[in-house]
C-alpha cells in the first residue's frame, strides 16, 4: 500500500515523515546506498494489522506533483500536510487538485507546526481546511493536530492513517500485470534495475514482462519490495525488478512494464476530460497540453465533439498524444501546462484504443463496461474486436470477460466478438445476395460459396456463422460449395424448354465436332450458356473444351471406341488416334485433353495409351 504525502513546501512534510517513519527522506539521495534496494523518496511505515505502507516524500513542488502523478493508480491514502501558521496555500490546492483527478479518495489531513499558533489560530484554519475540503473526496478526513517538534498528535496521526488503511480495499491480484516505471539505473553484477509501483496484476519472479511503448520482451532475474527478495510483486507494492538482457536507456522512466500479450501502446484515447474551475485559460484542439499518466509525461491536445473546453468544464474528448503511451480504461490522467507549469485538469480514459479520427463516443467512463462494449463493437463492424484485447480496452479483469460475452447483443465467434446486429444485418444481406442471385440467373443452382465469401467480404469464421444461422432460420440451404434460398429449384419457361429440346438435338446430331456454345447463343439466344450448365449438372451434356459441349451418348460412344481399338500398354501417336476416331485435328486434341484429364488416357513420351477400365 502506497501513502503520498502532500502539501506546500515548506509545512513540514519530510519532518514528519521521520517522526513517523524514523527515515530521512531529505537524507537519502546524499547517502546514494548501494544495491538493488536504493529507493529515492519511500520510507516504509511499519503498522500492526495492515503491513508495511510504502510512504512517498519527495522534495520539491515539481517533484512532488510528478510522484503524485506516478502513483496514479498507486496511491492508495493521501497524507495532507497543512502548517498550522501559514494555513491553506496555493500548493496545498494544486495537490488536492491533483489527488482529486486521480480518484484518491482516502486519507487523513496533518496540521503541522501545531507548537507555533494558539488554539484560537488553529480553530480558524480548521474551520478554514473543513471548507476547502468540502466538495472533495477527502470531505470526511481526520484533521489531526501535530507537532514535529514537541511530539503532539504523532501518535494520534499513525493511529489515523492506521484506520484508514484498514478501509483500504484489497487490490485484485487476477488482474493483468501493470507497472509504471519511474526509475531505471543499473548495478554491479545485477545489471538493468527499474523500479515503481505494481498498479494492477502480480509478477512473479520467473515471469517475462514486456517493455512497453519499446515493446521488448525480457526476462526477470530478481524482485524485491520494500528492500526484501521476493517471489512475487503484488499490486500496490513498491517493486525493484532486475531485468536480464535489456539496456538502462531501453526502459526509461514513463515505460510500462506489462505480461499480458493484448497490451499495446496507444496515441489516440477517447477521455472523460475535465478542465478545473482556476484553469487560466480554454482548451481549445490546438492547445497543447502536457498529458500524464503513471511516468508518463507526453505532449498532447484535446479535441472534443463541440468547441473548447471552459474552465470548470467537463466533456467527452479524444486526445491525441505526441508519442505512445500505455494506457488501460478507467486510468486516470492529470493534463498540465508546460510553463509556467500548472496543473488545468484530468480526465478518465474511456476508451484506449481509439481510431486517430475516430469521433469521442457519448458515454463516459462511468457506464458499464457492457454498454462501453456495445458502443466499440457497434463501431468495429464487421471487423469485430479481438476478445483479448478487452480487459485493457474495457478496464475489466479478464474473469469478467466471459459475462460480458454472454449476452444477447453480442456474438463470439473464436477469438473475436461481434456485435449481434452486425451478423444479422450480414445474415440480411446474404439472403438478398441469393435472392439477387437466383433472379439474375435463374438457371442457376445457386451461388457458390466462395462468391459468397468474397461478395461480404468479413472473415472466413462470420460467414460461416452467419450462413450457419440463415440455415438454422430456414432461408438458406447450401450443399456442395453452392448456397441457395431454402427449396430453390432453377425454373424454365416454356420457350427455354422447347429451346433447350433444340440445342440438345443440334448437339447430338453433331456427334463428335459439336457447335461452340458461341455459335450455338447465334440461334438460340444469351440463355444457351446457362441452359447448357443446367444439363451438364443432369449429365446429358459434358463440357469437353470450356465452350464447347458434347452429348453425353456421344462421349460415351467415343470413349468405348478407344477403349475397344487401343491395345493395353502401347502409345498411340495423335494421327492413330485421328484414324481411330475420326476427328478433325481442331476437336481431336481438346477431346484428347479431356480423356487425359477424366483419366480414360495417359499421355507418354510418343503418344497416348489406354489407362482407363
Ligand atoms: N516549529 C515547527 N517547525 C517544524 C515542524 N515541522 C517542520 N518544521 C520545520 O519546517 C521546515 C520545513 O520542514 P520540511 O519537513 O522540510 O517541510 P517540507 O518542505 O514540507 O518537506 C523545517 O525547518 C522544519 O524544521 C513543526 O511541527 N514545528
Ligand atoms: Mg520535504
Amino acid at each position: 500500500m502506497i501513502l503520498g504525502t502532500a502539501g506546500h513546501i515548506d509545512h513540514g512534510k519530510t519532518t514528519l515523515v521521520r517522526a513517523l517513519t524514523g527515515i530521512d527522506t531529505d537524507r537519502l539521495p546524499e547517502e546514494k546506498r548501494r544495491g538493488i534496494t536504493i529507493e529515492l523518496g519511500f520510507a516504509p511505515l511499519r503498522i500492526d494489522g495492515v503491513g508495511t505502507i510504502g510512504v512517498v516524500d519527495v522534495p520539491g513542488h515539481e517533484g512532488f506533483v510528478r510522484t503524485m502523478l506516478a502513483g496514479a493508480t498507486g496511491v492508495d491514502l493521501a497524507l495532507l500536510v497543512v502548517a498550522a501558521d501559514e494555513g491553506v496555500m496555493p500548493q496545498t490546492r494544486e495537490h488536492l487538485a491533483i489527488l482529486r483527478l486521480l480518484g484518491v479518495s482516502r486519507g487523513v489531513v496533518a496540521l503541522t507546526k501545531c507548537d507555533l499558533v494558539d488554539d484560537e489560530w488553529r480553530e480558524l484554519v480548521v474551520e478554514d481546511l473543513r471548507g476547502l475540503l468540502a466538495d472533495t473526496p477527502l470531505a470526511a478526513a481526520p484533521i489531526v493536530p501535530t507537532s514535529s517538534t514537541t511530539g503532539e498528535g504523532i501518535a494520534e496521526l499513525r493511529a489515523a492513517i492506521a484506520a484508514a488503511a484498514r478501509e483500504v480495499p484489497v487490490r485484485a491480484a487476477d488482474d493483468l500485470f501493470r507497472m509504471p516505471v519511474d526509475r531505471a539505473f543499473t548495478i554491479k553484477g545485477t545489471g538493468t534495475v527499474v523500479t515503481g509501483t505494481v498498479w494492477s496484476g502480480r509478477l512473479t519472479r520467473d515471469a517475462t514482462v514486456r517493455v512497453l511503448p519499446a515493446d521488448r520482451a525480457v526476462r526477470v532475474r530478481g524482485l524485491q519490495t520494500h528492500g526484501d527478495q521476493v517471489e512475487a510483486a503484488e499490486p500496490g507494492h513498491r517493486t525493484a525488478v532486475a531485468l536480464a538482457g535489456v539496456e538502462v536507456g531501453e526502459v526509461p522512466r514513463g515505460s510500462f512494464l506489462v505480461t499480458d500479450p493484448s497490451w499495446r501502446a496507444s496515441t489516440t484515447l477517447r477521455a472523460d476530460v475535465v478542465l478545473l474551475d482556476d484553469a487560466p485559460r480554454s482548451l481549445g484542439p490546438r492547445t497543447a497540453v502536457r498529458f500524464h499518466i503513471g511516468t508518463a509525461d507526453v505532449g498532447a491536445r484535446v479535441v472534443s465533439g463541440d468547441g473548447a473546453l471552459a474552465p470548470g468544464e467537463r466533456k467527452l474528448a479524444r486526445v491525441i498524444l505526441d508519442e505512445p503511451v500505455v494506457l488501460r480504461a478507467g486510468d486516470r490522467f492529470v493534463l498540465r501546462f508546460a510553463s509556467p507549469a500548472a496543473t488545468i485538469g484530468g480526465g478518465i480514459v474511456v476508451d484506449p484504443y481509439a481510431l486517430r479520427r475516430a469521433r469521442p463516443w457519448s458515454s463516459d467512463a462511468t457506464v458499464a463496461p457492457a454498454t462501453r462494449l456495445t458502443v466499440a463493437l457497434r463501431e468495429a463492424g464487421d471487423a469485430g474486436l479481438d476478445v483479448a484485447t478487452l480487459p485493457v480496452r474495457l478496464g475489466v479483469r479478464p474473469r469478467d470477460v466471459p459475462d460480458l460475452l454472454n449476452r444477447a447483443e453480442v456474438l463470439t465467434i473464436g477469438g473475436r466478438v461481434f456485435a449481434a446486429d452486425v451478423a444479422a444485418s450480414l445474415e440480411e444481406r446474404l439472403v438478398r445476395l441469393v435472392a439477387d442471385a437466383h433472379r439474375a440467373r435463374p438457371l442457376e443452382i445457386g451461388v457458390s460459396l466462395q462468391e459468397v465469401r468474397s461478395r461480404l467480404a468479413v472473415s472466413a469464421e462470420l460467414i460461416d456463422a452467419v450462413l450457419a444461422s440463415a440455415t438454422a432460420h430456414g432461408s438458406i440451404e447450401s450443399s456442395g460449395g453452392v448456397v441457395r434460398a431454402a427449396g430453390w429449384t432453377p425454373r424454365l419457361t416454356d420457350a427455354q424448354r422447347r429451346a433447350l429440346v433444340e440445342i440438345e438435338e443440334t448437339i447430338r446430331a453433331a456427334g463428335s465436332e459439336p457447335p461452340s456454345v458461341s455459335e450455338l447463343a447465334l440461334r438460340f439466344g444469351a440463355d444457351v450458356a446457362d441452359l447448357l450448365r443446367l444439363v451438364e449438372r443432369e449429365g446429358r451434356v459434358v463440357p469437353v473444351e470450356p465452350e464447347r459441349y458434347y452429348a453425353a451418348t456421344s462421349v460415351a460412344s467415343l470413349v468405348e471406341r478407344l477403349r475397344t481399338n487401343m491395345a493395353p500398354g502401347r502409345e498411340y501417336s495423335p494421327a492413330e488416334l485421328r484414324d481411330l476416331l475420326g476427328f478433325s485435328r481442331k476437336f481431336l486434341i481438346p477431346f484428347l485433353e479431356y480423356c487425359d484429364r477424366r483419366g480414360f488416357t495417359t499421355r507418354g513420351a510418343t503418344g497416348r495409351s489406354w489407362h482407363g477400365t
